[in-house]
């Protein structure tokens, strides 16, 4: 920067020094604002981008001191570098000054050389402090935060979403298969993409969700003040985003590569006023690692994994517990007991199951047959009705009910092995959040049957009554 970029404020109760100033730092290069008094110096602080501040030590109202312990003590000017301008060299007074925050001390009268050359240091010194925090907060290579500003920065949003009652959402992405860019293409290859993922996340994520890169090809961000459902969609349009994109990398012999690449993304709510970040990075992690395994190249929300982890739960309920389940019937919305023995005594019905494929859901849950029936009938019980729900949402234009019926039931339908119904509900939600509200009614009769045909088969081999 040059110094006539500078712009200084000086604070002096008499004229004369304030002209002599004005002169001397114009004449320098440098812009000035000059005022009388402390009270005026803190308003145009707060209106003003003020670069170094010239203090006169006595002046009637505020006094230097006490304007100098102000100006400290306000976030917005306390970086600022101070000198304090007196006639006098009590050394007290200068103790006190260099106390409260002053970076150096000017007797008047002072000499314009001296002045000028104090005032090129403690800029450059403001500059150079200023660079060592960025760099301190900075990841080197993709100029995001890096995980310990990364952290810093969501425990504060954390805390705050906390006191004002706001939703907060954490999400983790990480590149599928990135270790073989590197090894294909060569290590430089491998930090291209992750400069262009960074900046892909800056640009798709509002000015005040905060990113962090917080690990080789792991990235975070938190969203303060969003809902699930909103976070989910950003998460899924960004993903998108990612699939579709095109990356012209160098190679480590010069020559131009295109590739695309694809991320998974793990999402959480923080639901839990005492929960840390390092827990909803955890929680978020291990939707994240549910993606990978799930086949990469998708948004998981902690939520749905948590309610299977309910079931599990629930599953060291033996065959002769003989407990029941409320499921809600199909037909009547009326409440029904479903007796868990009846539907577990052949296991061959499962074979019979009409528009799931039994491996795909049972694989999802490490081949456990009897968790995977429970979850069936959970998945019965929360979405049977979503047919009805989405074709009253599609007919009342209500996109916020669409997109999270769509969302939540293209998610299950894909965990419990409905691969018909899910890449159905993909096409809906696809659909509504690229704005082709046209093409709802079309896909809304297509999923129906879908819907209807697995939920059908549930019922029928589950032996849930009417
Ligand atoms: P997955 O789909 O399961 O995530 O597979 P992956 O290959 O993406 O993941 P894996 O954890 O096996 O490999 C991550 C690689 O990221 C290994 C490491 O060498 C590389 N890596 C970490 N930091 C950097 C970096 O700063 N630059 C480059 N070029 N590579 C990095
Ligand atoms: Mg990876």
């Amino acid at each position: 920067m040059l110094d006539n970029e500078y712009k200084i404020l000086v604070v002096d109760d008499a004229k004369d020094t304030q002209m002599l100033l004005d002169f001397d730092l114009t004449a320098a290069g440098y812009k000035v604002t000059c005022c009388d008094c402390g009270e005026d110096a803190l308003s145009i602080l707060e209106t003003q981008e003020i670069d170094l501040i010239l203090l006169d030590m006595y002046m009637p109202g505020l006094s230097g001191l006490e304007t100098l312990v102000k100006v400290k003590a306000i976030d917005i000017s306390a970086d600022i570098p101070v000198i304090m301008l007196s006639a006098s060299n009590d050394e007290d007074e200068v103790v006190a000054a260099l106390e409260y925050g002053a970076g150096d001390y000017v007797i008047k009268p002072y000499v314009a050389k001296v002045l000028l050359a104090r005032i090129r240091t403690a800029i450059r010194l403001k500059e150079k402090t200023a660079q060592l925090e960025y760099l301190a907060k900075t990841d080197f290579l993709t100029g995001i935060n890096n995980r310990g500003s990364f952290f810093e920065l969501s425990t504060n949003a954390l805390n705050l979403a906390n006191r004002v009652g706001h939703s907060f959402v954490v999400a983790m992405f990480d590149i599928d298969f990135f270790k073989p860019i590197n090894d294909n293409y060569g290590h430089d290859a491998g930090d291209q993409v992750l400069r262009v993922f960074s900046r892909a996340l800056a640009d798709a994520f509002r000015g005040y969700d905060i990113i962090g890169r917080v690990g080789g090809e792991e990235f975070a961000v938190c969203l303060p003040n969003t809902s699930i459902e909103h976070a989910y969609i950003a998460c899924e349009r960004f993903r998108e985003y990612i699939e579709q994109l095109r990356l012209v990398l160098t190679t480590d012999i010069d020559k131009e590569v295109v590739i695309n690449i694809t991320v998974s993304i793990g999402l959480v709510l923080a639901q839990n006023k005492v929960i840390t970040i390092d827990e909803l990075l955890k929680q978020a992690d291990t939707a994240l690692y549910y993606a990978k395994e799930h086949g990469r190249n998708q948004v998981v929300d902690a939520g749905l994994i948590n309610k299977e982890k309910d079931v599990d739960n629930s599953s060291s309920l033996t065959q002769d517990d003989n407990l029941a389940l409320k499921v809600i019937d199909i037909n009547n919305n009326d409440s029904s007991d479903v007796n868990v023995n009846e539907y577990n005594k052949d296991s061959n019905e499962m074979t019979k199951f009409d528009g799931i494929d039994f491996d795909i859901g049972v694989n999802n849950v490490l081949g456990d047959e009897s968790l995977y029936k429970e979850i069936l009938i959970m998945f019965y019980q929360d979405h049977h009705q979503d047919g009805d729900k989405l074709f009253a949402a599609i007919k009342s234009k209500d996109n916020d009910s669409i997109k999270h019926i769509a969302h939540t039931l293209k998610g299950v339908a894909c965990s419990v092995g409905a691969m018909d119904l899910f890449e159905v509900t993909k096409a809906v939600d696809i659909a509504v959040n690229e704005g082709q509200e046209d093409e709802l009614e079309g896909l809304y009769l297509q999923l129906s049957p879908q819907l209807n045909r697995v939920m059908q088969s549930i019922k029928v081999n589950l032996g849930l009554s009417e």
